[in-house]
């Protein structure tokens, strides 16, 4: 029993490199930003990764562009056509950014993110549930 309790805590410690970058990868594509984030870096953050998702650079993430899983990304889509504008992409990513900066200093720090991703889902908040008008 020790032996296989030794043998499970060796194989989830000892991730190879390939696995090490997939869990890179997918933090990357879940985006995470470094512990404290000014409003101008994420900006510039979010238009790089826009540039990254318009493979074709027409400004628009079409839907073959859009990653598979990225149910964040398609609520950018504000009018519904499948698509996401490189307008619909930084407004969007900066209402993110500013409903998690809590204390609106323009800066989001790491305690404040997991304050965000740990808040009720089934909660509306008003800013959520405002129409997003420009
Ligand atoms: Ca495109
Ligand atoms: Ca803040």
């Amino acid at each position: 029993m020790v032996a296989l309790l030794g043998a499970l805590t060796t194989t989830a410690c000892g991730q190879n490199p390939e696995q090490r970058q997939a869990a890179a990868d997918a933090r990357a594509a879940s985006f995470t930003p470094p512990s404290v984030t000014s409003r101008i870096d994420f900006g510039t953050m979010m238009d790089r990764r826009f540039r990254t998702l318009d493979r074709d650079g027409n400004d628009i993430i079409s839907s073959d562009e859009m990653p598979r899983q990225n149910s964040r990304l398609r609520e950018l889509d504000r009018n519904g056509d499948g698509q996401v504008t490189a307008s619909e992409f930084s407004e969007g990513m900066l209402g993110f950014f500013d409903r998690m900066d809590l204390n609106r200093d323009g800066t989001v720090t790491s305690e404040e993110r997991e304050t965000y991703r740990s808040r009720p889902v089934s909660t509306p908040t008003p800013v959520n549930s405002a129409p997003r008008l420009p």
